[in-house]
């Protein structure tokens, strides 16, 4: 069945006219387009995102997290400056519930845009790392009083090493186009590092790493940076926060926010891993979140951008291997580049590990 933008639109409790419609093509998931609305005079931009169900199979057990969630955070910043961007507004369908589900059975969502921000995929300074690090540590400070048992686990054994592992197995069979001929010294290169990378998945699992709410996708590009003062002001994506352990979240910052090139840069020699980004964002995050993490995450934050990556990179063949069924690719290679760049990254953190 066809469904309209403006069918969507429509669904949910919006004032004024609407004015424009554009699709926005950004994250490997979920779908999304941006809408316009003009009343008396003013106009405000709403970002609508069909939730991928088969990613999410429970996406009313997603609204309900990022609900509690973000009402949470804006009781403690509803008194700052440019507090309209400092969370996501979640707004509510016509039936008061936080979604609408379309005539094929798919459920939308619908945010506030945030305007007036910043975003990168790329840290261009140390200054924007040490304001990432900041923000992350904030997010996580504002939650730090949350009761993480009263969310939904929307995604089971999402960083669970030893599960990705299992799904690497069973798409080694599948060998999609023979893929495994291409892939031997990556897939090697993981496997040597299979029991290293299970440790933070482990100490979380016996309860050595306190549970927290943790977002566990705190890429650079899900943070909105504010164009007046650069600080980082809000965490977007939320679709995955959910139970788990911090070192989830330093850890894809630090995967992300200390590199010299992008995710799916095909030249891998470019990736490096920058020891300044990394000083820098850990002066900031320590800032934020110094005071509340135990000793056990303090020991664990270098090792985490290791272990993110690390299972990115797993993830990434894990789909090469299978076929491209769950991320969103833009040509046939798109998966084997992400995954040999994440290792390049590994692999640059292992050669300079003893200086930082
Ligand atoms: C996916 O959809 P997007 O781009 O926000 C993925 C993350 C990965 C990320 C890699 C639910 O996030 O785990 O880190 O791609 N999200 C899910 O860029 O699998
Ligand atoms: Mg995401």
């Amino acid at each position: 069945m066809e469904i309209t933008a403006e069918q969507i639109i429509g669904a949910f409790s919006i004032q004024g006219n609407l004015v424009s419609i554009k699709a926005n093509n950004q994250g490997h998931i979920n779908s999304t387009f941006i809408s316009a609305f003009e009343e008396n005079g003013k106009k405000k931009k709403y970002t609508h995102q069909r939730i991928n169900s088969t990613v999410f199979p429970h996406p009313d057990e997603v609204m309900s997290n990022i609900v509690s969630v973000t009402e949470h955070i804006r009781k403690k910043t509803e008194n700052l400056p440019e507090a309209e961007r400092r969370v996501l507004r979640v707004i509510k369908a016509k039936d008061g519930k936080p979604f609408t589900i379309d005539g094929n059975g798919m459920y939308w969502r619908t945010y506030l845009f945030v305007d007036g921000v910043d975003t990168y995929d790329r840290v261009p300074n140390a200054d924007i790392s040490y304001s990432l690090g900041k923000g992350i540590g904030n997010f996580q400070s504002q939650l730090s009083d949350f009761d993480s048992t009263t969310l939904f686990t929307v995604i089971p054994h999402f960083h669970d090493m030893g599960m990705r592992f299992s799904q690497l197995r069973n798409a080694m069979k599948i060998n999609h186009e023979n893929r495994m001929s291409l892939v031997q010294k990556e897939l090697e290169f993981l496997f040597d590092n299979e029991e290293r990378g299970k440790r933070i998945w482990d100490s979380f699992e016996n309860g050595t790493l306190p549970m927290r709410v943790t977002h566990n996708d705190t890429k650079i590009n899900n943070v909105l940076f504010s164009k007046e003062t650069g600080e980082a002001l809000c965490v977007i994506d939320l679709d995955t926060i959910m139970p788990g352990t911090i070192l989830f979240d330093t850890g894809d910052m630090i995967r992300t926010a200390c590199s010299t090139a992008d995710e799916d840069e095909k030249e891998t020699e470019k990736m490096e891993f920058s020891i300044p980004f990394y000083k820098a964002l850990y002066e900031g995050y320590m800032e934020s979140a110094g005071s509340f993490l135990t000793e056990k995450e303090k020991e664990g934050i270098k090792e985490s951008g290791r272990t993110i990556t690390q299972i990115m990179a797993v993830r990434f063949l894990t789909d090469y291997l299978q076929g491209d069924t769950y991320y969103k690719i833009a040509y046939p290679d798109h998966n084997l580049v992400r995954a040999r760049t994440q290792i390049a990254l590994m692999q640059s953190m292992d050669r300079q590990w003893k200086e930082y």
